[in-house]
């Protein structure tokens, strides 16, 4: 096969949810020295995008979006170890959750991942996450960064809840809170009163590692 058809074919595979066949060829790529970048960028997630359009189009309905999702999560347990294998010493700490009434997790699994190829222990609390289990982890692991993700624009207000629990606390001023996830904006990332907001996972790492930088040099250790 050649990486075109292995990439075509994840593609096709992974919008039919034919979790053993996105396995195989992702197993496939690797063998051929394809960077696991690649398969993901240019393959995985584009069809999980075209799933998405079919579904708000009609033409998908929730169990075709479900096994293509489990067939895509399948390829990121392997890729796993790949993406997040760079021997990064220890950069900081990040708390990571889906929040509450959101049961997504693939983008937040993705992002976790390449926070940890960039060096920072990730805290992952799964989905949702409600607002006191926030609360708790960031009393718990005092990390760096908390991180809130919601894929749904009804789940969205969750930030807020979170945000007003973390105020609460008395915790809102010792963490930098992130937001992320599908249809959040920087708008709606400053409406709510987050420190930050990325798109992307790439663009989480780099903020992610800006940000802690930023606040150890202005509170030394
Ligand atoms: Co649902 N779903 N889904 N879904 N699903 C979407 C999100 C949707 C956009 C589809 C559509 O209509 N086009 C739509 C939301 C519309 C909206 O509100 N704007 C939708 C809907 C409506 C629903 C249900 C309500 C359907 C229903 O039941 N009628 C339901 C809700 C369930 C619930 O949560 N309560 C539902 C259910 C599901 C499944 C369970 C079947 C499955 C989830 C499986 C799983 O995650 N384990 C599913 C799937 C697979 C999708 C789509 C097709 C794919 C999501 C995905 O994994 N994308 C999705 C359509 C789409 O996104 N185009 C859709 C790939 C992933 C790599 O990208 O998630 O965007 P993404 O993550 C990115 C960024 O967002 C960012 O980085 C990630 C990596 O680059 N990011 C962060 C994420 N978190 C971040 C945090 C950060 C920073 C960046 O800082 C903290």
């Amino acid at each position: 096969m050649t990486p075109d058809e292995i990439l075509q074919g994840l593609y096709d595979q992974t919008l039919v949810g034919n979790g053993p066949a996105v396995l195989d060829l992702t197993r496939a790529g690797l063998d051929l020295d394809m960077g696991p970048e690649t398969l993901l960028f240019d393959a995985l997630i584009p069809s999980l995008e075209e799933v998405g359009a079919r579904f708000e189009r009609g033409d998908f309905f929730v169990p075709e979006m479900l096994i293509a999702g489990k067939a895509m999560a399948g390829a990121l347990e392997i890729l796993r170890p790949l993406l997040a294998e760079t021997g990064a010493e220890s950069v900081g700490t990040f708390v990571m959750g889906t929040v509450k009434g959101d049961v997504h997790d693939i983008g937040k699994n993705l992002v976790n991942i390449m926070l940890e190829g960039a060096g920072f222990h990730v805290i992952d609390l799964g989905v949702q996450v409600a607002p006191e289990k926030f609360v708790d982890a960031v009393a718990e692991h005092q990390p760096d960064i908390v991180g809130f993700s919601a894929f749904l624009t009804t789940t969205m207000p969750m930030f807020k809840a979170n945000l007003n629990a973390l105020e609460k606390a008395g915790l809102r001023h010792s963490v930098i809170v992130m937001v992320g996830g599908a249809p959040v904006t920087q708008e709606y990332a400053d409406a709510v009163g987050a420190d930050a907001y990325a798109p992307d996972a790439s663009a989480t790492v780099k903020l992610a590692k800006s940000l802690v930088q930023q606040r150890r040099a202005a509170v030394p250790a």
